[in-house]
């Protein structure tokens, strides 16, 4: 062992402090169950959380986010408790931030901090921690300011010129470049991940995104599909950051593709919606959607809410939809996996810790799938037999073999659909010209 290993290098806990707004606007939260889901988030970042206090007000104060007798008061809190950060439940301007940080004297963040903090002890792949920085170099540009350049709106003077300003417009554009480049670089990756073996699984096989809110348990049930440990689950908020993708039996034997991803909270800093498309176009593109929903959760609404604003700032909300409500266990203790669950329009209840519902839930995947099937009636050349393999494999068809050409004549997935159709226009278009030709 090196002498470097022997010293104890974990940085000390450190002892957070969290505060919040109430302005009665964010429909099912209040200032209290927000500040619960910030001390979870606290705590998965490492931090001890000594305390919490809310504030209910018509709107933040623009200097000090809470009121500024409310800041004076949390003097009293740091005294009593020592806290050495203080968490903002919402996202703060600078000013905010620098008039917390001069009072109190202590390390002031907001929620949107925290989270891509967690994001970047998290991230384990080159893609995810590439994205990690760039939300948070995007996070970081808004916030490069000098305190005082107010001053410069009544037409400059003295402390708004000299190095100072130039600096800071140099601090920005270096980030501003750095951002283009980290843009390139997550764009490079995410056309690597685009390998030709998990294209051709992709073509093969219908696939299934699995989406939900952050611990809802995205990731056990992905393993209880598949029937053994493939995705990191744990009671943390954003355990999984990088998508695991498996191939899931359906009961009558079909093949599905099950990708698991990253969670998603309320209020996930835009910056991260944003870093992380590459990611989450597994979620884009998947064929249908699998929310898992923790039933046990008392905000469940509210969880599901927030999933789908984030689906549809993913342009992803309207796709075929399959709902998986979790942890009945936690809700019905008998339901060991022992009987089949009720299926209720669209949505199962489900165990992914018991087995419970799994198989319910599996018929319900595929009978979804099934329910977008499109009707096929088409020619197409001998030549097309790549295509016509997996017409065969993942449609049910039946295959006329004549002179020319082949008739398939069945059902099969929209994009399988799609892709024999055009297909068979080019074929028609060949035989158009042949014949006029001749
Ligand atoms: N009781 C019970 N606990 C569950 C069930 N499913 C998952 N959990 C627990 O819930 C916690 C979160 O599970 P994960 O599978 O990591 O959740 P996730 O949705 O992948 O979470 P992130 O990746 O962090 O967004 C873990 O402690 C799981 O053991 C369930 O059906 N019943
Ligand atoms: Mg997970």
């Amino acid at each position: 062992m090196s002498q470097r290993d022997a010293i104890d290098l974990a940085p000390p806990v450190e002892r957070a402090f969290l505060v919040a707004v109430d302005t009665g606007d964010d429909p099912g939260w209040t200032a209290e169950d927000s500040l619960n889901e910030l001390a979870a988030l606290a705590a998965t970042a490492g931090a001890d959380v000594v305390g919490a206090e809310w504030q209910n007000r018509r709107h933040v104060d623009p200097n000090w986010y809470v009121g500024k007798g409310k800041a004076e008061e949390l003097l009293q809190a740091k005294s009593e408790t020592g806290f050495d950060i203080l968490v903002a439940d919402d996202e703060l301007s600078p000013v905010q931030q620098k008039s917390l940080e001069s009072l109190l004297n202590v390390k002031v963040i907001d929620r949107s901090r925290l989270i891509l903090d967690i994001f970047a002890l998290h991230a384990q792949t080159h893609e995810g921690r590439l994205q990690v920085e760039l939300a948070q170099l995007e996070y970081q540009l808004p916030r490069l300011t000098r305190l005082w350049t107010h001053l410069s709106r009544t037409g400059g003077g003295i402390g708004t010129r000299g190095p100072g300003e130039s600096q800071l417009e140099t601090d920005r554009r270096l980030i501003r470049e750095r951002i283009k480049k980290m843009k390139e670089r997550v764009e490079d990756v995410r056309r690597q991940r685009q390998t030709a073996a998990r294209g051709r699984d992709r073509r093969l096989y219908p696939t299934v995104a699995i989406v939900g809110y952050t611990n809802a348990g995205k990731s056990t049930l992905l393993n209880a599909l598949v029937g053994s440990e493939v995705a990191r689950a744990e009671d943390k908020l954003f355990a999984t950051l990088d998508p695991t993708s498996r191939q899931v039996k359906l009961g009558d034997g079909q093949v599905v593709i099950v990708t698991d991803t990253v969670g998603f909270i309320h209020k996930l800093p835009h910056q991260l919606v944003d870093a992380f498309r590459a990611t989450l176009e597994e979620v884009t593109r998947a064929d249908v959607l699998l929310e898992v929903v923790d039933a046990a959760d008392d905000h469940a609404p509210e969880h599901r809410t927030t999933v789908q604003s984030v689906l549809d700032e993913l342009g992803a909300g309207d796709k075929p939809r399959l709902t998986a409500f979790n942890k009945a266990d936690l809700l019905y203790p008998g339901s060991d996996g022992s009987r089949p669950a009720p299926a209720v329009s669209g949505s199962v209840l489900v165990s992914a810790a018991t087995g419970f519902g799994l198989e319910t839930l599996r018929g319900e995947i595929a009978a979804l799938l099934a329910s977008l099937w499109e009707d096929v009636d088409v020619a197409v050349p001998y030549a097309a037999g790549e295509l016509l393999a997996r017409v065969r494999e993942r449609g049910t068809v039946d295959l006329e073999y004549g002179e020319r050409d082949v008739r398939v004549v069945g059902r099969m997935a929209p994009g399988l659909a799609g892709e024999l159709r055009a297909v068979a226009a080019r074929w028609a278009e060949s035989l158009a010209e042949g014949s006029a030709a001749s």
